[in-house]
C-alpha cells in the first residue's frame, strides 16, 4: 500500500478533530444553557481523504508531501458548523477566537462579501499550538443548503448551452436564501426583545 501524504500525522490528526468536536459541543451546551437557544444545528468534521490531498497539490502545483499537505494547504482537518441563525454564527466566529491554545491564521468572511456565484460562510483558519491547521467554515442553514446543492449541480457536466442561465439562477436562489436569512434574523430579535419586555 503507498505511504499517506500525512505520513505518521494520521492518528493525531483524528485526535485534533476528535477534541474539537468535544469542544464545539461543550460550547454549544453553555451557550444553550445560558441563553436557552441552541445556535448550533449540526457540526460536520473530516480528514481531507487522500485522493482530494493529492489531487489538490496537484492543482496547486506543489509536491504531493506531507509537508505540503499539513504546512502548505491548511484545511486537511475540516469543521463545518451550521447554525441557526446570521447571529450565531457571529457568535460562535467569537468564542472559536477566543479558545487561547489556537491562533487565528486567516478569516474570510463571505456572508458579507458572498462569493460572485452566490457562496456564502464565514472561513477561518486557525492553527492549534500542537501545530495543526483546522478549516472553519460557519454558515446558517440557508447558506448550506444552498452550498449542497450547488456542489451536486457543479458535478453535472453536461450543462449545454444552459450554463449561463444556471449560473444566473444559482445567484439568485443564494440571493433569496440570504434575504431570508435576514428576515428570519429580524423575527428573532423581535421575539427575543418582547420577551425582555414581558420580564420587566
Ligand atoms: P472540500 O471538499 O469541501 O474540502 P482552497 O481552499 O485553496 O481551495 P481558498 O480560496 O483558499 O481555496 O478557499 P475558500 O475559497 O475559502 O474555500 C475553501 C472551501 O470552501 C472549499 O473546499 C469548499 O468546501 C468551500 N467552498 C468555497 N467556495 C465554494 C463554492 O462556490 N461552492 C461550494 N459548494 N463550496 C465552496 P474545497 O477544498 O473546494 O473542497
Amino acid at each position: 500500500m503507498a505511504e499517506s501524504i500525512y505520513g505518521s500525522h494520521r492518528p493525531e490528526m483524528e485526535t485534533v478533530l476528535e477534541d474539537m468536536f468535544g469542544r464545539i459541543e461543550a460550547l454549544r451546551k453553555d451557550i444553550t444553557d445560558e441563553s436557552g437557544m441552541n445556535p448550533i444545528e449540526h457540526i460536520l468534521g473530516r480528514i481531507k481523504d487522500e485522493e482530494s490531498m493529492r489531487e489538490k497539490c496537484r492543482r496547486q502545483g506543489i509536491p504531493e508531501t506531507t509537508e505540503s499537505a499539513l504546512q502548505t494547504i491548511r484545511d486537511a482537518i475540516g469543521l463545518r458548523i451550521v447554525c441557526a441563525f446570521l447571529s450565531d454564527v457571529y457568535l460562535v466566529r467569537d468564542y472559536l477566537a477566543g479558545f487561547p491554545d489556537l491562533t487565528i491564521i486567516e478569516e474570510k468572511d463571505y456572508i458579507r462579501n458572498a462569493k460572485p456565484n452566490g457562496y456564502r460562510s464565514y472561513h477561518m483558519i486557525l492553527r492549534t499550538d500542537s501545530g495543526y491547521f483546522i478549516e472553519f467554515q460557519l454558515r446558517t442553514i440557508s447558506m448550506d443548503t444552498w452550498a449542497a446543492l450547488e456542489h451536486h449541480l457543479k458535478y453535472k457536466k453536461n450543462l449545454g448551452g444552459n450554463l449561463d442561465l444556471i449560473t444566473g439562477e444559482l445567484k439568485r436562489c443564494a440571493e433569496e436564501l440570504a434575504s431570508t436569512d435576514v428576515s428570519m434574523q429580524t423575527l428573532k430579535d423581535m421575539i427575543i426583545g418582547e420577551r425582555g419586555e414581558e420580564n420587566r
